[in-house]
């Protein structure tokens, strides 16, 4: 049962829904009948189509329309699914940019009746699982990767936000409550446990997986991690932020997909970036060959892992030392040098525990891609299941110490030697 006037798009029916909206038909120029549409959706969750019309100065023009489904797409209509989920990522895409610009497509017209966005067509950029799959660097990515961590997490956090405006985003948000659970449920508690929803590579990974199950200490870690997810509303998290999230070019980086938005902990984002790309790392062993060697190629993703790292942390202080306005840490309490003093001593340690929950996130968010329901083409498309086996058993290595023995990993380059080194 869908609510009144709501009917998923097709290829057929969206000239008319955007031909009625005239700033959309206008940019698109022309008339419906010119505009040519496709459904390129290849996300778990959501219809995504692409519209190209003649555009009004001779150019040809794009829109991207990215609507709801009652169900999870993945799945299928036997898995129901919030429609709301679409309201909660154009409320984050608005909050997010007013924190950070260009780092994200720009919002144009919200359906609330349809559940369906309509945002910049990112043209030609791709998705950043696909090119470092294929081997390819973004040179850019670290910096505007770590533009958009400690823009959208800053401006949304208590350091920044008074909290009589923040405590209402709290409340807006926490009623994304569908898709929050969808992540505490495959992230954090099936992987862990005997699960129909669970997949892994069979029968290579069995023992590790039945293992994974008898770890007192990884299931612990796993539940503190949950614990931490549902009860810190530090900021507006994106909260969905793997590779798949993250559109580019050589030059240019955006944000898609953020409809798992709520207040939550900051390290949830920058762990699931960290721990998307080490997971590439590892995975690009069952894509060498002799002819195409890919470790050059690993050196770079390890150095953007540190680069990442390293300027989201300076980033983030210098956002906190220059425009702290939040009711968070008052500037009355810490005046004078002593202040200061005092004030950066809390600043660092504050990053340094953000730093702590990120590796402990990235460790799950890498587990739950080889052990749980929703798998990444970085491992998939390592067609041998002896090799595919042998970079997930690292991966899973590297992850639990991540999640277990936090403690171990005081700087991002304690992380890459650790990944550099685990067999
Ligand atoms: P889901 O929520 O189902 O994962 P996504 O938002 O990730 O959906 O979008 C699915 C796919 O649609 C992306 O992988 C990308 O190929 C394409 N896409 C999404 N947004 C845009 C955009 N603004 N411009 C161009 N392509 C896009
Ligand atoms: C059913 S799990 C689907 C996954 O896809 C989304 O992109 C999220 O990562 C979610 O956990
Ligand atoms: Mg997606
Ligand atoms: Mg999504
Ligand atoms: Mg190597």
């Amino acid at each position: 049962e869908t609510p009144p006037g709501y009917a998923p798009l097709s290829e057929a029916t969206l000239p008319d829904f955007l031909a009625a909206v005239p700033a959309l038909a206008n940019r698109l120029g022309g008339s419906p009948a010119d505009w040519s549409v496709s459904e390129v959706g290849d996300g778990n969750l959501n219809l995504v189509f692409l519209v190209e019309g003649p555009g009004r100065d001779g150019k040809p023009a794009g829109l991207c329309v990215k609507q709801s489904l009652p169900y999870l797409r993945l799945v299928g209509e036997g898995w129901p699914l919030d429609l709301n989920r679409a309201w909660f990522e154009q409320r984050a895409m608005a909050l997010h940019a007013a924190g950070v610009s260009g780092r994200a497509p720009a919002l144009l017209h919200y359906d609330p009746t349809l559940y369906a966005i309509v945002m910049e067509r990112l043209s030609p950029h791709i998705i950043l699982r696909r090119g470092l799959v294929q081997g390819m660097r973004y040179p850019k990515l670290a910096e505007h990767v770590s533009d958009y961590l400690a823009g959208t997490l800053y401006a949304t956090s208590d350091l920044a936000l008074p909290a009589t405006k923040k405590r209402p985003l709290v409340a807006a948000f926490a009623a994304n409550d569908a898709l929050c659970r969808l992540t505490e449920d495959v992230i954090f508690t099936q992987p862990y446990m005997t699960h129909p929803n669970n997949r892994w590579t069979s029968p290579q990974l069995d023992t590790t997986a039945r293992a994974v199950q008898a770890d007192p200490a990884w299931k612990l870690a796993a539940s503190r991690l949950k614990l931490t997810f549902m009860a810190s509303p530090e900021a507006l998290i994106h909260g969905d932020l793997h590779t798949g999230s993250i559109m580019v070019t050589e030059t240019d980086t955006r944000v898609i997909d953020p409809e798992f938005a709520f207040f939550g902990p900051m390290g949830f984002d920058v762990g699931a970036i960290i721990g998307n790309l080490l997971l590439n790392y590892l995975a690009q062993d069952g894509h060498a060959t002799e002819d195409h060697p890919r470790d050059a190629y690993q050196d770079w993703v390890l150095e953007t892992v540190e680069q990442l790292w390293t300027l989201f942390r300076a980033k983030f202080l210098h956002l906190w030392r220059t425009s702290g306005e939040g009711d968070a840490y008052p500037a009355a309490l810490f005046s004078g040098p002593e202040g200061t003093a005092c004030l950066e001593t809390e600043r660092r340690a504050y990053l340094d525990r953000l730093f702590a929950d990120a590796l402990g996130f990235a460790g799950a968010k890498i587990t739950r891609r080889i052990l749980g329901l929703a798998h990444n083409i970085d491992l998939e498309k390592i067609a041998d299941p002896d090799l595919r086996a042998l970079c997930e058993t690292r991966c899973l290595a590297l992850a639990r110490s991540l999640m277990v023995e936090t403690g171990r990993y005081p700087t991002i380059r304690a992380v890459t030697d650790a990944a550099r080194h685990v067999r």
